[in-house]
């Protein structure tokens, strides 16, 4: 009897299982509780300009025969021998590299003089002909084996202008040889991260033709990853100067059917981008840490005072700073360089590794849905977490922060914004309590207000976006002390 009592339990069970999930597969699907984000303002940034972008600084060297011989320009005549570094080792350069928090190297594989720092098929003006090594040696071999340890990515400088090869001024001539050295380059090294194309251009050959195109899509064919620099990418563009300095105003979106390579009159153009440019195109700021972009011994390092003046008018306009640390005759990194390095690197992380906003509370002026609160601006990520306003609100965006206990004590304020859904801001001002300290144009990836009162101190700050290409997007802001900063001295 018991066991028929507990078998109808059983059957009983079942049955309110059955009927109860049935009643809820009946019930409407679950609410949509997550916004979506907002949708983005074209032109956008690739994968790997984006990857790019967030590496901020990166560094050049510019090694060869004019190493030895304490050229700028090499004649082309030099002999390979001359080539014939003391000590190489590219592991220091790598490690220098990475004390300086610098994620990619770009080397000078051919400069102006065509001569190799690989041993290249096509032509013997190169380490083969070097007593380095024996004839041996590959310096892109060498680097990149040295980088990989690490974990640093490469970049490669094949200078289009080449004053030794009998080729250059025959334009079919050249280019095959050009393209087939392009090819070993991109084929036998790993990945390559940048390639350079630089457009100066002598005037040995007035009709010499560069087949860019050609060259641009064996590139792409050849790497997956890669951004192309030159005057007109199109992966970076130049910025204009090799000083380092970014326009106030500086779009990463520029049209690229106004640019063309080695064209003098597109300097302005380049250093400030065009806020109705239908190409996403950021720039890179290339300035050398001497004078000189190779090594001479007379040469000295730029100060630490210098090195953050460029670093504010680069990467704090929405750039990418690439330095330029030339090896020495031994074929190392002089010590003077490495510790200017240090010192530069150890600034920026003193500036930066402190912001008083995580100090205050944050306003807004709306906000759109759950997940694109105010709190995203402190949350560490650049890029993918934003706060971002209603579309329906009119008037000027804009972002307050409270102290919470203390006065704050600053003279930098960083705004950047969530580049990933397209450069938006064409205007915006700072106040602290009410006093406007900073006013600004362009803010992009990151924006660096070095503010010229010095510090300044007070409980609120107040940022205002009063121009926009749409709704801002804010991926981070901070408040710092920069306490290398004596605008009075
Ligand atoms: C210029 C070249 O002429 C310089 O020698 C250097 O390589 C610099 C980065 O680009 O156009």
């Amino acid at each position: 009897m018991a066991k028929t009592k507990s078998l109808c339990k059983i059957i009983m069970l079942f049955i309110l299982t059955q009927i109860s999930i049935s009643n809820s597969s009946s019930l409407t699907p679950p609410q949509v509780t997550v916004t979506p984000p907002p949708l983005p303002i074209l032109p956008l940034p690739t994968f790997s300009q984006l990857k790019w972008q967030q590496r901020e600084v990166i560094m050049f060297h510019h090694f060869g025969v004019n190493t030895f011989t304490d050229r700028e320009w090499g004649t082309g005549d030099e002999n390979p021998a001359i080539f014939n570094p003391t000590s190489l080792d590219a592991n220091q350069w790598v490690e220098t590299a990475v004390q300086a928090g610098i994620s990619l190297m770009i080397l000078t594989a051919k400069h102006h003089d065509g001569f190799c720092l690989w041993p290249s098929k096509y032509t013997d003006h190169s380490v083969i002909g070097s007593p380095w090594r024996n004839g041996k040696g590959d310096v892109v071999r060498e680097l990149v084996n040295a980088a990989k340890a690490r974990g640093v990515d490469i970049g490669l400088y094949l200078s289009p202008w080449d004053r030794h090869d009998h080729r250059y001024g025959r334009t079919k001539a050249y280019n095959e040889y050009y393209l087939a050295q392009l090819q070993e380059l991109l084929k036998n090294y790993g990945s390559v991260r940048e390639i350079w194309f630089d457009g100066a251009k002598g005037a040995n050959a007035p009709n010499m033709t560069y087949y860019f195109n050609d060259w641009f899509e064996m590139v792409n064919e050849l790497q997956g990853t890669i951004n192309i620099f030159s005057d007109a990418g199109p992966g970076v563009r130049w910025v204009g100067n090799e000083k380092g300095f970014a326009g106030t105003t500086c779009w990463s979106t520029i049209n690229r059917t106004s640019l063309s390579i080695g064209n003098g009159s597109l300097i302005n153009y380049l250093n400030t981008g065009d806020s109705k440019g239908t190409d996403w195109l950021p720039s890179e700021c290339d300035v050398s840490i001497r004078k000189g972009w190779f090594w001479h011994k007379s040469q000295a390092p730029k100060t630490l005072t210098e090195l953050l003046e460029i670093y504010y008018n680069s990467v704090g306009r929405n750039c990418l700073l690439l330095l330029n640390v030339p090896p020495n005759t031994k074929g190392l990194i002089s010590d003077s360089d490495v510790m200017r390095l240090k010192e530069f690197r150890g600034a920026i992380e003193t500036i930066f590794s402190s912001n008083l906003a995580e100090n205050c509370s944050i306003k807004v002026s709306s906000q759109r849905g759950g997940g694109f609160g105010p709190e995203n601006m402190i949350d560490g990520d650049h890029l993918w977490t934003y706060w971002a306003p209603m579309d329906e609100y009119t008037g000027h965006h804009w972002i307050k922060l409270t102290a919470f206990k203390e006065k704050l004590k600053f003279n930098v304020v960083r705004i950047q914004e969530a580049i990933g859904l397209g450069q938006r801001i064409k205007r915006h001002q700072v106040y602290v309590d009410g006093v406007k300290v900073a006013d600004g144009t362009t803010v992009g990836y990151k924006k660096l207000h070095r503010l010229e009162k010095g510090v300044v101190e007070g409980y609120s700050v107040k940022i205002k976006i009063i121009g926009s290409r749409a709704s801002p997007l804010i991926s981070s802001i901070g408040l710092h002390f920069d306490p290398f900063w004596h605008p009075y001295s």
